[in-house]
């Protein structure tokens, strides 16, 4: 049996297509039922739907043996026991730090709004800039309107969000799309199935 671990929202839009070119379908019925462990068309396949950030934890402890996830979860997260083996071109965006103008910028120690955490710490200490990083869980954009941070890092794609919030685009971080990753142990012992699944993706990417 192989668990396939996908994240919900915009990436599993994105993902199903790319599984059905593969071999790999989900039932409708059971898409949009309440179970959290869905059959596949294959009787040695199931897929687990989860929240994007939980989708490495999941397969770092083996719970899937693949998954799907956004470079900035996995970034966010550390790679421990998983290999990131495949670079799936989807859920295109960048990792960003925004601000009203680049002169909020210009502070010795630089507050800084986000859910990327670990990754904005990386970037600012990397810069030699001082920081304090205030950890939201969503509406990043309305800590520097509301003055609660000098600047954002958080995910920007046609920048509209930004835009719409008086904000503008100033450092990029990091290029972002989604990954597919397996278990370390999984990928030994279930070397000759995983390998065929990512065959079968990449040729059809
Ligand atoms: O809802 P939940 O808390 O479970 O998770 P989530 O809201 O993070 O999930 P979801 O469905 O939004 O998917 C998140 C994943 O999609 C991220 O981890 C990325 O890998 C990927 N992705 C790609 C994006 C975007 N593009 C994106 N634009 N995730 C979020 N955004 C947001 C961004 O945070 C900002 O608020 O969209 C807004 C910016 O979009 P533009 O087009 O206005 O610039
Ligand atoms: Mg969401």
């Amino acid at each position: 049996m192989l668990t396939i671990a996908l994240s919900k929202g915009r990436i599993l839009e994105q993902t199903l297509p790319l599984l059905k070119k593969a071999g790999l379908e989900i039932a409708d019925d059971e898409l949009n039922s309440r179970k959290l462990i869905l059959d596949t068309n294959l009787d040695d396949v199931k897929v687990i739907i989860i929240r994007a950030t939980d989708v490495p934890v999941f397969v770092q402890h083996g719970a899937a043996d693949m998954g799907i996830a956004g470079k900035d979860v996995l970034l966010e997260h550390g790679a421990n026991n998983l290999f990131e083996v495949l670079d799936l071109g989807i859920a295109k965006c960048k990792l960003m730090v925004a601000a009203k103008s680049s002169d909020h910028l210009n502070e010795n120690t630089l507050k800084v709004a986000t859910k990327y955490v670990n990754s904005a710490k990386r970037y600012f200490e990397k810069q030699g800039q001082s920081c304090e990083i205030i950890k939201l869980y969503g509406a990043m954009e309305l800590a520097p309107v509301v003055g609660l941070s000098h600047c954002i890092v958080d995910l920007v794609d046609t920048g509209n969000t930004l835009k719409a919030n008086g904000l503008i685009p100033l450092d990029h971080i990091e290029d972002i799309s989604s990954r597919l990753v397996i278990n370390s142990a999984s990928f030994k012992t279930k070397n000759t199935q995983i390998k065929t699944w990512i065959s079968a993706i990449e040729n059809n990417l």
